[in-house]
């Protein structure tokens, strides 16, 4: 453990520090560091204070009621999550204000203000009561992104059913296996949607998906393509969206939804075993990305903001449609690729909308690295005034890269860490306030107790690495998994007594800041020491021939694991053995000849999940010759078939 400790201190001691500048520390919605001892004294009066924030029917009895691991926040409190995003800015004067700027990826454009959004959202929360969805039914939702998405959420949010999306990317065998699960009566989705130029034939799917489906009595389908997606609509079963919007009234009450029920399910692929289904409820979800929207992305009523997710995952649940519409935002929504029709598109958006804040992922930076700052430099980043990122750890140099080419050393860089299960951002810089560290979120927010954890659950002390744990409920935890109590408990509750584990390494430096290592699965043990893959990814991106790396650890009869690479070059670079011996040097010099990876191999892409995480598991099973594990949540499977291909050839 020493030697590993000194090569990572090596490494984090060369990090700068990036001091909140004035400027911005001045308009800060959060400029007192005073928050943490506030929330810390009294953790449950604090969140309340946060929650009264928000419209509420009825207020709570009691904030919370904890019989661990089952928790309820803002027990009998009535609140409806729809109202706070729509009605209440409408009825505060802003009906005017755009609530969504919308893209699509042939560049068509819709701007939805919040009393056209309230308009549409009653419309179709009466058309989903007329085909006899009521308070507590699950509605399973496939969908590119279009307004007609985040629509169909608040709709549902409006009249109390369950909405569950499945992300648009995924397959009809996925569709089916949620859809069975959740018991979903209605499915949402569309004839199709853009993506790279090309149709994805959503509809197709979902009929191929509900051919065994018992639970689903209708279908609605969004026109998105037209007549290049011919479909076919089931007679009795399927209703286009158009001719429900048409015949449906614009007013719809909406009900009073009790503080503990649930608003979604969101399923997660664990990387065995079946998806498992995240249960959110109402008062203590809306409560935790209502007031996280507000602190960590300094959010205003002037600005512009921009979240590139999907809402097929969290990240777009959270901080698409309910955070930042609960803080009556203008959001800008997207369809479709990055490099759509030119590599340039997300900056050209930025440009051409002013976006101000912007929150995106580790995978599309490096990516952006990899084709270059000339792209970002030739267009207009100048409204430009806060970063965020999330999904995976960020390579200090993609950070550094971030800050520079697309910031341009003016905008704070929010590093959120967060998973679908907390439901919000639990560990982030809080602009105004915190002192930010290339590749570090820093620190827990205000009321949020995390802790890094040895193998016994003890806390480690200030310098050292662990596990990474939450030992008080929080107001937008998961409540449990949809229908499974015990798996609930047993996945998350019974690695250590009390603590929520959260399947994350972890490291405290000095400062208490917190430096997220990636999966535990992904912690290799080399003759005796304790390697994470972050870390020697880190130092691979850092090199100029690289844009991308993905570590595991490879079994080894004499190490127990020896460490391999799999890199992928920048635009121009050429792959050559020389190169890896260099590389192999080059981590061997910056960490210790214990990190050096014993091969390098370059590849072109890297097998990701379809949301953009590294999934080391099949580089494993790849450099251990084994059979593929489950390839199904890959969002490109030829990446792996044709790395298989080469390791097995030789050809690294
Ligand atoms: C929001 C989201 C959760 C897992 C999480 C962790 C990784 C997310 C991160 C991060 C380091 C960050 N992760 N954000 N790791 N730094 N800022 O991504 O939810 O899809 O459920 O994934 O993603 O490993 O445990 P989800």
């Amino acid at each position: 453990m020493a030697d590993q400790n000194t090569a990572i201190d090596a490494l984090l001691a060369e990090y700068r520090v990036f001091a909140p500048e004035s400027k911005f520390t001045e308009q800060a919605n959060i400029s007192d560091p005073d928050i943490y001892a506030r929330a810390r004294k009294d953790p449950e009066s604090f969140w309340a204070q946060c929650a009264s924030e928000l419209h509420w029917v009825r207020k709570w009895d009691k904030t919370l009621e904890w019989n661990p691991p089952f928790a309820k926040w803002f027990v009998g409190g009535k609140i409806n999550a729809c109202y706070n995003c729509v009605d209440r800015h409408v009825m505060a004067g802003k009906g005017d204000k755009p609530a969504i700027l919308w893209e699509g990826e042939p560049g068509d454009a819709v701007t939805l203000t919040y009393s056209q959004l309230l308009e549409q959202v009653e419309r179709f929360a009466n058309a989903m009561r007329k085909l006899g969805i009521v308070k507590g039914d699950r509605v399973a939702i496939y969908m590119p992104m279009i307004p007609e998405l985040a629509i169909a959420l608040l709709a549902c949010a409006r009249i109390g059913a369950v909405h569950s999306v499945i992300f648009g990317g995924f397959s009809a065998d996925s569709l089916r296996e949620r859809i069975n699960d959740c018991g979903a009566k209605l499915l949402i989705t569309a004839d199709g949607g853009w993506r790279r130029g090309q149709v994805i034939p959503l509809k197709a799917a979902a009929d191929e998906a509900i051919s065994n489906t018992p639970s689903i009595q209708s279908v609605v389908c969004v026109r998105r393509i037209g007549d290049m997606a011919p479909i076919s609509m089931h007679e009795g079963r399927d209703v286009w969206w158009h001719d429900l919007m048409r015949e449906s009234s614009e007013s719809c009450v909406p009900e009073p939804m009790d503080s503990e029920d649930p608003l979604f399910i969101l399923y997660t692929s664990g990387s065995t075993g079946k998806p498992k289904g995240i249960y959110h409820t109402t008062g203590g979800y809306l409560t935790g990305v209502y007031i996280t929207s507000k602190w960590v992305f300094d959010l205003k009523d002037e600005d512009i903001y921009w979240c590139t997710a999907d809402i097929g995952w969290v990240t777009g649940h959270s901080y698409i449609v309910y955070g930042p519409l609960a803080n009556g935002a203008t959001c800008v929504m997207y369809e479709g690729s990055p490099d759509t029709p030119t590599k340039d598109r997300f900056w050209k958006i930025i440009e051409k909308w002013k976006v101000t804040v912007f929150y995106t992922a580790p995978t599309a930076i490096r990516t952006f690295m990899r084709w270059g700052e000339s792209l970002p430099a030739g267009c207009n980043l100048d409204s430009l005034r806060l970063l965020g990122s999330v999904g995976e750890p960020i390579n200090p140099e993609a950070w550094i890269w971030y800050h520079k080419y697309i910031g341009k050393e003016r905008c704070p860089v929010v590093d959120t860490w967060w998973q679908t299960e907390t439901g919000h951002i639990m560990i982030a810089p809080l602009p105004g306030i915190t002192p930010t560290k290339p590749g570090a979120a820093t620190r827990p927010l205000p009321g949020i107790d995390a802790a890094v954890v040895n193998d016994n659950g003890e806390e480690v002390p200030l310098g050292s690495g662990g596990y990474l744990v939450i030992k008080s409920p929080w107001p937008g935890m998961l409540r449990t998994l949809w229908g499974d109590d015990n798996r609930y408990r047993q996945v998350y509750w019974s690695r250590f007594p009390n603590l929520y584990f959260t399947g994350d390494g972890a490291r405290v430096d000095n400062d208490g800041y917190f430096w997220l290592l990636g999966r535990v699965d992904d912690v290799m043990l080399v003759a005796g020491h304790n390697l994470s893959a972050m870390e020697m990814e880190s130092v691979l991106v850092e090199h100029d021939a690289v844009a991308e790396a993905a570590v595991i650890g490879r079994h080894d009869s004499i190490k127990g694991q020896a460490p391999v690479a799999f890199v992928t070059v920048c635009e121009g670079v050429r792959a050559t053995p020389e190169l890896a011996e260099e590389l192999k040097a080059y981590v061997g010099k910056k960490l210790g000849a214990i990190c050096k990876p014993e091969e390098v191999l370059f590849s072109a892409e890297l097998p990701k999940t379809r949301s953009g995480k590294i999934m080391r598991r099949l580089l494993r099973d790849i450099a251990e010759g084994r059979m593929l594990g489950d390839t199904t949540t890959l969002a490109d499977p030829t990446v792996v078939a044709t790395l298989k291909k080469r390791y097995t050839d030789g050809e690294g």
